[in-house]
């Protein structure tokens, strides 16, 4: 079976601040997503984990070919695993301000326009109750964007969504610096989204 390791970030632990500070990087990279990884593969062995080859997206979005006593587990260390992994990926010191291109036209038609679009995605990851996860995702059958939220690990995949933008909104990606005031790291984020990533992932997705 697959074994999954902690992927290293595309930057250092100090590189998104005065955003993210490095203290809550570090431990949230070191000891939040490796117990992820680690509770990934012992819900995989758990369910004899070489019944199912695939990647760990495609396990999530077909959950029912998991034994049922091994379904929760797998749902929640493997979507705290990729949850983490694409917001690492979602994130860069130094990116462009605005996706530009099929994504932020995108925007336009959805939203009004991309400042509309930040306005609603900030109020809907500010009024997620307790921890979970704020997305901007690619609905397939439609062939359209949407914000949707998820509680705890639950991600995108197991309602067949392709993810775009990944929020965490738990405590432990902003307390050490914001306290409790989420609406100023969410504020704070927009600085850090990495658009090149995410108008490249959806013009590869868009029909
Ligand atoms: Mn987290």
């Amino acid at each position: 079976m697959v074994r999954y390791e902690l992927p290293k970030l595309p930057y250092g632990y100090d590189e998104l601040e005065p955003h993210i500070d490095a203290e809550t990087m570090k431990i949230h990279h070191q000891k939040y997503h490796q117990a992820y990884v680690d509770g990934l593969n012992s819900a995989l062995a758990d369910v004899g984990g070489e019944f199912h080859p695939q990647y760990i997206s495609s396990i999530l979005s077909d959950l029912k070919s998991v034994p049922e006593y091994g379904r929760s587990a797998v749902n929640f260390f493997g979507g705290g695993f990729e949850n983490h992994k694409l917001f690492w990926e979602m994130m860069t010191p130094d990116g462009e301000k605005s996706p530009g291109g099929k994504l932020e036209d995108a925007f336009d038609v959805y939203y009004g326009d991309f400042e509309n679009f930040k306005k609603v995605f900030s109020e809907t990851a500010v009024s997620i109750q307790g921890s979970g996860w704020c997305w901007l995702v690619f609905n397939q059958t439609y062939n359209k964007i949407e914000i949707m939220t998820t509680s705890n690990q639950d991600n995108p995949w197991t309602l067949q969504k392709i993810p775009l933008l990944a929020l965490d909104v738990w405590e432990h990606a902003y307390y050490s610096r914001y306290l409790n005031r989420r609406s100023k790291y969410v504020k704070s984020w927009w600085n850090v989204v990495n658009w090149d990533y995410a108008a490249n992932r959806f013009s590869e997705l868009v029909r």
